[in-house]
Parts: C-alpha cells; structure tokens; sequence
C-alpha cells in the first residue's frame, strides 16, 4: 500500500443565517440582516457582512446591535429552515468525499486523503468544484480551506472570508501560521490566551520557538506538548464521520417560550417517555442521558449524565432528566 500524506478540506458557509435570509428574500441583499433573539435578553446568532462593518457580530447583545446598527434589518430567524438548508448542504459534501466529519450547523471536514486521481485536477480545483456546486444548488456561498490537517484546513477556510478558497502546503505553515495570534491555535479560549500573553506570548511563531522545557514549566506538560504541535503545524486528529447514532433522542421546540418550570418539566415527561418507548420497543437500555435546550437565540446548551447502571423506564430516564434540567436552572 501507498503511504498516503493526508489531504483534509473544511468547509464553513459564509453569515449562514443571515446568508439564507438574504437569499430566501432578495430585497434583503446588500443589506445589513442581523438574525438572532429579538427579546430583552436575546442575542446575535449572526449578522451580514454589511451588519458586521457596524461592529456587530454573533454572540453580541441585542441592545448593542441595535445601538450598533440601527438602520439594520432585525429578524428572528427560522432554524428548522437553517437546518433543512444544512441537510442539503451536508448531502452535496457527502458527493465529495466517503469521509465527511459535520463540525455544526454550516460546517465540516472532508477527508480527501488518496482521491488524487479521482480528482482528475489540483485540490484546489476541487475546492473550487465544490463551492460551484454548493452555490449552484443552494445559491449560498461557502469559503473553503484545504491543508495536510484537521487544524490548518480549518485556519484556511477562514482566511480569505468570505468567499475563499486557500490552500495550505506544508512548506507554507511558517509563511502562513507563525504571524497568526495565539488565539488562532485550536484550544486556546481566552483564558488560555491570557495566561499565554503573561508569558509573553503573543503570535504562534513565539510558542514555536519556544523552549520545550520552559513552555511546559508554564503551561504544564499536556498543552505544551499540543501547542508545539499545532504551532509546527501538525495535528493527527482523523475525521469522524458521522456514523448511525448510538442513541435514542427525542426533541421538540415551541412556537413561544416555555414560561415556567412546571411546563417545561411536563414537555420533559412526555419527551422521556418517548425515549423510553422506543428503547423498551427495540429492546435497548441505555447509560447515558442528556438534555439539550435551545433558547430563542438559538444558542443550545447540554447537560448529560452517565449513570451506574442503566435505564429503559419513563421514570428513570424521567428522573435524570429532571435532574440535569435543574441544573441549568
Ligand atoms: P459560524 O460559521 O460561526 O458563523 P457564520 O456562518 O454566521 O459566519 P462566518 O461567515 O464567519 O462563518 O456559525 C454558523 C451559524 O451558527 C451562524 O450563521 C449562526 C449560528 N451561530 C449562533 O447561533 N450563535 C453563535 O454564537 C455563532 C458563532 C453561530
Ligand atoms: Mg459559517
């Protein structure tokens, strides 16, 4: 067998939400669409490019986007439609490649690694080819990356958004990687930021010098050893792709927001049943349980838990969910 070098694409839609709403009704193009919670408390899922020339972005308070942008197109947003438009999106990259990894709603991973001549033209054709397609179909724009790896596929899809296509070469990861922040490392959030800055770090090409002895003094052995590597521009990560799901869910959302405790736990009774239902129907039992809550921004949290033993009655999946629901509360 041939040793292959791994070839990895990521792909990630351009202002998803906001891209669908613009294309679904077209007097919205051009303009500055910000899509998110409309409420008091709710927040910005996404915004237009033009929305974001005003400093809004997603993730922002709804206030300061309106105080940001105030002549911009407020809307609520249709994720069942996002996620229909994702379905269709997801089947197309699966024509690319038999190895698709979904990372969320508008983004994931292909592993192209030996379809050289399946390819019949560069990997960077392919790319191409690709985003042809997903803009033909779709008529949404996507910006792709394509690297020897998970981390630096990822970086190159978002370096020329929106609209690009950047292809990443070993020999390019000094040229390209080293100038970029810290924050650009896959793992490092804020916090980790920080506490690398205090250290006098500040773009990738300082923890690539760095001494290995002295990184790991500051950081501890474990993400020492991860930021050299990724700083060199390696990463072995394999993609997943998406295999039939291991688990029994159930989920519903509501036209208006749950008010109270009691509803939202009655809703959580009867999804529990259904869940038993069906593991009890195919003779299953399950470990673990999770509860997953979407607010009306969008934003999605989960809670799960692994029990001792395990479960297939409504009371006992009952039971734990109830649980890991009050914990959010
Ligand atoms: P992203 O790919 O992070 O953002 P985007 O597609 O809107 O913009 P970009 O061109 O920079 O890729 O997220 C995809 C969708 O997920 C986004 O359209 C809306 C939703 N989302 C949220 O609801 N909340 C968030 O905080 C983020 C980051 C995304
Ligand atoms: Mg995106």
């Amino acid at each position: 067998m041939e040793h292959h070098e791994k070839l990895i694409l990521h792909m990630d839609m351009d202002c998803f939400f906001a891209a669908v709403e613009q294309r679904d009704h077209p007097e919205l193009k051009g303009k500055p669409v910000i899509v998110g919670g409309l409420s008091g408390r709710g927040v910005v899922s996404t915004a237009s490019y033009e929305a974001r020339k005003f400093g809004v972005h997603s993730a922002m308070p709804m206030s300061t986007a309106r105080r940001k942008c105030p002549d911009g197109i407020f809307l609520a947003g249709n994720y069942r439609r996002y996620e229909a438009v994702s379905a269709q999106i997801f089947e197309i990259l699966s024509r690319f490649s038999p190895l698709v990894e979904p990372l969320s709603i508008d983004e994931g991973f292909l592993d192209l690694t030996g379809m050289e001549r399946l390819m019949k033209g560069t990997p960077k054709a392919y790319g191409q080819k690709l985003k042809e397609s997903i803009l033909s179909e779709t008529g949404l724009v996507a910006s792709v990356g394509i690297a020897p790896n998970k981390f630096l596929a990822k970086l190159a899809s978002d370096l020329e958004k929106p609209d690009g296509l950047v292809v990443i070469s070993e020999r390019d990861v000094h040229r390209i990687l080293w100038p970029l922040p810290i924050s650009k490392l896959w793992g490092v959030g804020r916090k980790t930021e920080d506490r690398l800055s205090l250290f006098g770090y500040r773009i990738i090409g300082d923890i690539a010098k760095a001494r290995p002895e002295i990184l790991e003094n500051q950081v501890g052995t474990k993400l020492a050893r991860q930021l050299k590597e990724l700083a060199n521009g390696k990463d072995n990560r394999p993609v997943e792709p998406y295999r039939e799901a291991k688990s029994i869910g159930r989920e519903t959302t509501f036209e208006e927001d749950l008010m109270s405790r009691e509803e939202a736990e009655q809703c959580l009774l009867s999804l529990s049943a259904q869940v038993g239902w069906r593991l009890r129907r195919d003779g299953k039992e399950a470990r673990t349980v999770q509860v997953k809550i979407r607010l009306s921004d969008f934003s999605t949290y989960t809670r799960q838990r692994t029990l001792p033993g395990t479960v297939c009655y409504d009371d006992d999946i009952f039971r734990e969910a109830k649980g890991l629901f009050r914990s959010f509360l």
